[in-house]
């Protein structure tokens, strides 16, 4: 049976837009079936890149292949993540406009990898400007810096993001690379101090200890094992088969030496690394009068001498709070449960400063150097790329879940908006009438979440700010008051009694478009306000540099909207990644997870906004040069105007009037099916090795 199998009915068709059904999402997720087990991850939705993660080192990234995509188009090659990368770059460079690499997808899915296989495409192909060799090398090593701090084993990722990254490579006129910088987003620093089962702490704690050499563990007073610290054991997770944290500590080491850290910086950022797992181990006990005192003294030791503070003002603060009343300064000591949370925020905060700390280095040494590189800076362009921690959801989702869903579903609204005009616009701009498609607009859940007044973040806000005794529980009551009602939004109180059990007291549930997640306000308004400890750690201009201090769900929505105007200026490309099963294996293919991820990602939906008028469209002069040796009229060359070329072509052809339509620029093909035979004429003509043929052989 095999040999009477067509290479398409083995690997299906490389674009979605060639599905002869392509209403049915069975054969949508069929045609990834197939491929996924033929280990062709990647397919087309036009120029949308849909990416399937094969949880296994696939041979398609080397040198080799990287070289066989420069220059050339989609269509003639399989789909690829160089490809996009490829033709991102071109329209760079041929349009002179800024350009951005939007990958998104749930935990897991591979956006990471796929934004690394970018920036390695990029470094290997683009020409290297004078004296900006390191450049490249920078922008490479910050990968596992970045990640080393920044990301950590979850239950649905052995390394997944905890922050959220937007890079900019800049590009001189010549096309080659020149700066960078990168934006980060809301680190989870809640994960410095907490795991859940099966979890861990971010990779950098285990790396120290497992790769650390003796003297440097010594002079930290650190332990070689990860069990003895408090921090590292909530998850009871210390070793993860997939990772090795002894070699990866030396990869982090040489990387911060690429990036230009000096001896004194790797030893400061060490020395805070240390003064975390120091923390966790600082514990409290009642002293002689009852007071809460802190029972473990060579932590202290530690401490003050790693973070260089004096001891005694470290004491005090870890014990005891200062409140303003009447003008006057007071200090009260707090509980035993208040000094362990002041610890942890303390643990959170330092760790978070160091993060931030680390991308302002590494943006240094990205840094576009007038001085050194002698060009203009006006003729440079920019390629972004988006890779952002992918929705997700756990037992227990906090704030943090609350931001990275809602960061996730602001990309979405993205995704539709501009796929959607960008497609209208194009037929409008060729002149081509089309039916427009329906789709569902999740822009009511990002108003549910961030409209003024009335939004999820606006009324967290009002309680946080509001004098008396705001609580978890009043909070809540008032999300009820204002969003009750609201299809998106769901509590204990306004749930039916079918669905009650499945929201508890202390929950409220969105109906976000990926799925619904439960997110507990306990200990919310804590998490946002001001901490105490911290304003005396710090200056306190900078815990708060405003009179009226901004919560931390309102500086996160106010940095997403700078994000999508970032994102919104600049013309996007898309990766969408899906995770094919929630085992992290390779070969599995679930399909009713794929299918879920292929309605809510709204593929079914682009694939139909893409087909609704025409399946394919070509510039006259790519379909001419291409088809041009099928029709005696236009071979060898067409001297008069291109779209007259293509249509005595087309004629020759036996193209019915319904099965096409001449742009202003482009032909535009209403049915795969005619491209199909077009291809195959031209296939009945070529010699096999002819050097597209096995490339085209899995395209048709
Ligand atoms: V998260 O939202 O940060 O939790 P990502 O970033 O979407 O997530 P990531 O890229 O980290 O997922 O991929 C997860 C794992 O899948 C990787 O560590 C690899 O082991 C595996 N993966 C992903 N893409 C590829 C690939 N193209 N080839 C091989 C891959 N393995
Ligand atoms: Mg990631």
């Amino acid at each position: 049976m095999e040999s009477t199998l067509t290479a398409r009915d083995r690997v299906g068709v490389q674009d979605f837009v060639l599905l002869e059904n392509y209403t049915s999402e069975a054969a949508f997720i069929e045609n990834l079936r197939r491929r996924f087990g033929e280990n062709l991850i990647y397919t087309y939705i036009g120029s949308v890149l849909v990416s399937v993660n094969p949880n296994k080192d696939l041979e398609i990234y080397s040198k080799a292949h990287m070289e066989r995509y420069r220059g050339v188009s989609f269509y003639e090659i399989s789909p690829h993540i160089y490809a996009v990368s490829d033709n991102t770059y071109r329209a760079m460079r041929t349009e002179r406009r800024d350009q951005c690499i939007l990958i998104s997808g749930e935990s897991g899915a591979g956006k990471t990898e796929a934004s690394k296989k970018i920036l390695q495409y990029y470094a290997t192909t683009c020409p290297v400007a004078d004296r900006m060799s390191t450049l490249r090398d920078c922008l490479l090593q910050s990968n596992p810096v970045l990640e080393a701090f920044g990301n950590a084993k979850t239950l649905h990722n052995d390394n997944s993001s905890r922050f959220g990254k937007y890079m900019d490579v800049q590009f001189d006129f010549r096309g080659a690379p020149i700066g960078g910088h990168i934006l980060n987003y809301l680190l989870e620093k809640s994960r410095v101090v907490h795991q859940n089962h099966g979890e861990r702490n971010f990779h950098i704690f285990y790396q120290l200890l497992e790769g650390g050499e003796q003297d440097l563990l010594s002079k930290l007073g650190l332990e070689r094992n990860a069990q003895k610290y408090q921090y590292l054991v909530k998850g009871c997770c210390p070793r993860v088969s997939s990772i090795n944290d002894k070699n990866d500590w030396r990869t982090v080491r040489k990387a911060l030496t690429v990036i230009g850290f000096h001896e004194d910086e790797v030893e400061d950022l060490l020395n805070i690394i240390a003064s975390v797992l120091h923390l966790g181990n600082t514990q409290f006990g009642e002293g002689k009068n009852g007071e809460n005192q802190i029972t473990t003294e060579p932590q202290l030791k530690y401490l003050s001498k790693l973070l260089g503070v004096d001891g005694a003002a470290l004491r005090e603060a870890l014990t005891h709070k200062k409140i303003t009343a009447k003008g006057e300064e007071m200090i009260s000591p707090l509980s035993f449960e208040q000094a362990v949370a002041a610890r942890d925020a303390l643990a959170k905060a330092v760790y978070g400063r160091a993060f931030t700390w680390l991308v302002v280095k590494i943006n240094q040494s990205l840094a576009f150097k007038d001085d050194v590189y002698n060009s203009s800076k006006g003729s440079s362009s920019v390629i972004g790329l988006l890779d952002i921690y992918g929705f997700e959801v756990f037992q227990h989702n906090s704030f943090e879940q609350f931001c990275i869903n809602y960061c996730n579903e602001k990309l979405q609204q993205l995704f539709i908006e501009l796929t959607l005009k960008s497609e209208q616009e194009e037929y409008e701009a060729e002149g081509i009438t089309w039916e427009p498609v329906k789709y569902f607009d999740n822009k009511i859940i990002c108003d549910l979440v961030e409209e003024k007044h009335k939004g999820l973040i606006s009324i967290l806000d009002e309680e946080c700010l509001r004098p008396g005794e705001p609580s978890d529980i009043s909070f809540l009551e008032k999300l009820e008051d204002t969003l009750g009602g609201h299809a998106h939004f769901v509590t204990h109180k306004l749930a039916n009694a079918k669905t009650r059990k499945a929201v508890s007291r202390e929950e409220f549930k969105l109906i976000h478009y990926a799925g619904e997640v439960n997110y507990s306000v306990n200990g919310e308004l804590a998490n946002q306000s001001g901490n105490s400890v911290l304003s005396q750690c710090f200056h306190r201009e900078e815990v708060t540099d405003q009179k009226r201090p901004e919560t931390a769900a309102t500086q996160f929505k106010n940095s997403l909207a700078k994000l999508i105007e970032i994102l919104m200026s600049k013309d996007p490309s898309y990766v969408r990644c899906i995770k094919p099963n929630d085992a992290k294996q390779s070969g599995r293919f679930d399909e009713a997870l794929v299918r879920h991820q292929v309605k809510y990602l709204g593929l079914m939906e682009n694939l139909r906004v893409r087909r609704a008028g025409f399946a394919y469209r070509r510039h006259y002069e790519t379909f001419l040069q291409r088809y041009k040796s099928l029709c005696p009229g236009t071979w060898p060359n067409w001297q008069g105007r291109l779209a007259d070329g293509v249509a005595t072509l087309v004629q020759h052809l036996g193209y019915k009037p319904e099965e096409y339509k001449l742009g202003k620029t482009k032909i535009f093909i209403r049915f795969p099916k005619t491209l199909f035979s077009t291809e195959d004429s031209l296939e009945a003509r070529r010699p096999t090795s002819w050097r597209g043929y096995r490339e085209r052989a899995k395209y048709l």
